[in-house]
């Protein structure tokens, strides 16, 4: 099949979760509004200008029996792309979404196979569930859309297509890591889901070693593949279909994050925080409620810095902002007592008068909140135990005016990019996390500029629309 690289090729995005937000009134009406976010940012411009279509599920169950199609027609007409439904019933929701996706792939591929449960029925759902997504794409899209599927929930929607006999260019991205092939092969179902993304024309990555990871499996466990090498691109051949892999690492909107950080609101809030916590330096970590985040091991980190460095006393708090998040899973509402426990503990251990080392915020801010926090802290603490990016890392540089001290993770996707300007620390290593953060506290002022300006200008330069970019360069398409 040739590549259609027409400018007016029509862009199909593909996602679990569709870029819109419904809720429910308290006369029990339901509305709808467009969502917000990085990716939505990105494609919204090139589904508009070459006309396009976004399906995903639309956040009720069938259950619910919500009439969708009044709603969506709004919320379409507010984004000027068109919004399609896929709609789920409970049970899918449960089994699909909390199960396969997020009790097996969400913690396998982040290297941590004690955190899975290989429920069989997880599978079988999950593929019915990319089949009923398949089902959606064939009945609303044309032979030369460009079909972008996103993320680890819709891995199997390209083969799904194949059962139906139907032909579409379909690109895949995933937003999580890959892991290595000696945790990979745990999962009972290696074969397909490798064969199942070996469906799509053209899958990426955050990152290399992604790439590298996935390609091992695939020498690994499909003997029939042809690997081949081309610059920065790997391409499969199996099957007379030939699947090109690439790295993508994925962006913000620098400018709407620069811009909006130095905005008066934005300013106001950053100085009433300040003038509650005076003569100190903040250090802050903002992470969804998600085991992956390190958000323990960062605790016992500070906890250490703490206690060997008298000078930080009184001179330093540390800011935790935990964003609730699939509470109804048993190993996150575990996560969340254990954090609680350790703040707790570590209060009581060093607090003075005036002076309470941790702050915990368990909610969600709004956005004027968020940059407020980014541009009041001195240092970020940015340590996942591994991550597919992490964009907070990012939108830290980007909204940091002049002086912010990044510490990240060496097993954050972001932190081949950025390590020009931050402190790389590998989470697990306590002492050498609370080193760190010592280390940033006392960095001169110059050195905090230099490290800073060469962060900023890496974000600013590969930002979401350079990814979108790249990506539909490299998969035959154009971002139009
Ligand atoms: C997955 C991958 C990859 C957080 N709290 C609030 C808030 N946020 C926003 C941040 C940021 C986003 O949520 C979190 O993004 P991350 O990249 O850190 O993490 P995941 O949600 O795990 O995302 C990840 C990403 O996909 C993209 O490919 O980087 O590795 O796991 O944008 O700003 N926003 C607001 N209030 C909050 O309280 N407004």
């Amino acid at each position: 099949m040739t590549l259609p690289n027409a400018a007016n090729q029509r862009l199909v995005i593909v996602s679990n979760r569709l870029p819109v937000v419904l809720s429910k009134g308290a006369d029990g009406s339901w509305q709808s509004k467009p969502g917000s976010g990085g990716l939505v940012t990105a494609l919204a411009p090139v589904l508009r200008s070459r006309g396009g279509l976004w399906i995903g599920w639309p956040g009720t169950v069938k259950e619910d029996e919500v009439e969708l199609e009044p709603l969506l027609a709004s919320a379409t007409e507010d984004a000027g792309y068109t919004l399609v439904p896929v709609e789920l019933t409970a049970e899918e929701q449960d089994k699909f979404y909390l199960g396969f996706s997020n009790e097996i792939i969400w913690p396998l591929f982040h290297d941590l196979q004690s955190f899975c449960r290989f429920e069989p029925s997880f599978w079988e759902c999950y593929e019915d569930v990319n089949e009923a997504f398949a089902q959606v794409i064939a009945e609303q899209t044309r032979p030369d859309d460009y079909v972008w599927v996103q993320d680890y929930h819709l891995m199997n929607v390209a083969q799904e297509l194949r059962k139906q006999e139907v032909e579409r260019q379909t690109s895949f991205f995933l937003h999580i890591p890959f892991p290595p092939p000696d945790i990979f092969l745990k999962l009972p179902w290696r074969a397909q889901v490798l064969e199942g993304l070996l469906e799509y024309s053209l899958v990426g990555f955050q990152a290399h070693r992604d790439l590298q990871n996935f390609t091992l499996c695939v020498q690994a466990l499909l003997k029939d593949a042809r690997i081949q090498q081309d610059g920065e691109v790997v391409l499969v051949e199996r099957g007379g279909r030939t699947t090109r892999l690439g790295f993508f690492p994925i962006g913000i909107d620098f400018n709407e994050f620069a811009e909006h950080a130095v905005s008066k609101e934005v300013a106001d809030a950053a100085w009433s925080l300040r003038e509650a916590l005076p003569n100190r330096q903040l250090v802050l970590g903002v992470d969804r409620l998600d085991y992956t985040k390190g958000i323990p091991q960062r605790l016992e980190a500070f906890r250490q810095a703490v206690a060997r460095h008298q000078d930080l006393h009184g001179k330093i708090t540390f800011v935790q902002v935990v964003i609730p998040s699939r509470t109804d899973i048993r190993e996150y509402a575990d996560l969340k007592t254990e954090i609680e426990r350790l703040v707790g503990e570590i209060n009581g251990q060093f607090t003075t008068p005036g002076w309470v080392p941790i702050h915990y915020l368990f909610r969600s801010l709004d956005r004027t909140e968020l940059l407020s926090y980014y541009r009041s802290s001195e240092i970020a603490l940015v340590t996942p135990l591994k991550d597919g990016m992490n964009l907070v890392a990012k939108e830290y540089c980007a909204s940091s005016i002049e002086t912010g001290v990044l510490i990240l993770s060496e097993f954050a996707g972001a932190a081949p990019q950025m390590e020009v300007g931050a402190l790389l620390v590998n989470p697990y290593d306590v002492n050498g996390v609370a080193d760190a953060i010592y280390q940033a506290w006392a960095m001169p002022e110059a050195e905090r500029r230099t490290r800073l300006a060469a962060l900023r200008q890496i974000v600013r330069e590969q930002d979401i629309f350079w990814w979108v970019n790249s990506f539909l360069q490299s998969g035959g398409g154009r971002a139009g």
